[in-house]
């Protein structure tokens, strides 16, 4: 797992951009995470910014096909159009690029790797929220890989990005505000799954 990590989240970073990692923590298995996450044609399933999302090149969830988002309102952003970089199917990792659209986040690339964890079913509340984190520089993250056997099968996503500062902005302003976006959809991400989890775990079986 840590080589995941390792692969996936070490962005080169150009001294006008920054970067950051987020950490959430999600009482669900990774199976069903992934399968929400992977939908790259359908990121608005969790990321509730995004009013809308079309495919306008390939079929949605493929190596070099493009989306185009559109915003809701309230945001300094109007639509993004934005091309899928890593799918992972054994590794559970995406990432995507902004190519194009009318927002002030241009060169914004993104990976999101998911990572089998475990939480005891005492503390599930816990487990459910928080585990946002922070770094700077793309330094050690704190990805807890218990062993997946000792407690209810949970996730552990981890969600890094880069990005061109805009101008007028400083590397921390831009930072408070993708860290913000990010952590809102992977909270979200979080209540989505949990709930799908929930609802399979208690389904009646017939003895
Ligand atoms: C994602 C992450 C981000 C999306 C940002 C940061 C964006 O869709 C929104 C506002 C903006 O100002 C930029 O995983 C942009 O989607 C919600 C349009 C790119």
């Amino acid at each position: 797992e840590m080589d995941t990590v390792a692969t996936y989240h070490n962005h080169e970073v150009g001294s006008n951009q920054c970067c950051s990692v987020v950490v959430q923590r999600i009482a669900a298995p990774i199976e069903t995470v992934w399968a929400l996450v992977r939908r790259f044609d359908q990121p608005q399933t969790y990321k509730h910014f995004l009013r809308s999302c079309r495919v306008i090149a390939g079929d949605g969830c493929e190596v070099g096909c493009l989306r185009e988002v559109h915003v809701v309102s309230g945001l300094p952003a109007y639509c993004s159009t934005e091309r899928l970089e890593v799918l992972d199917e054994q590794k559970h990792a995406i990432g995507f690029r902004v190519v194009g659209g009318e927002h002030r986040l241009h060169n914004y690339r993104s990976v999101t790797t998911l990572h089998p964890s475990s939480y005891s079913s005492s503390t599930t509340d816990g487990a459910g929220g928080g585990g946002g984190g922070r770094e700077d520089n793309g330094g050690e993250t704190t990805t807890t890989t218990d062993s997946p056997t000792s407690g209810c099968k949970g996730t552990v996503v981890v969600e890094s990005y880069v990005v061109d500062v805009p101008s007028g902005n400083t590397k921390e302003e831009t930072c408070v505000f993708v860290d913000t976006i990010v952590r809102c959809n992977l909270q979200s991400l979080s209540k989505i799954a949990e709930r799908i989890a929930r609802s399979s775990c208690t389904t009646p079986t017939t003895p």
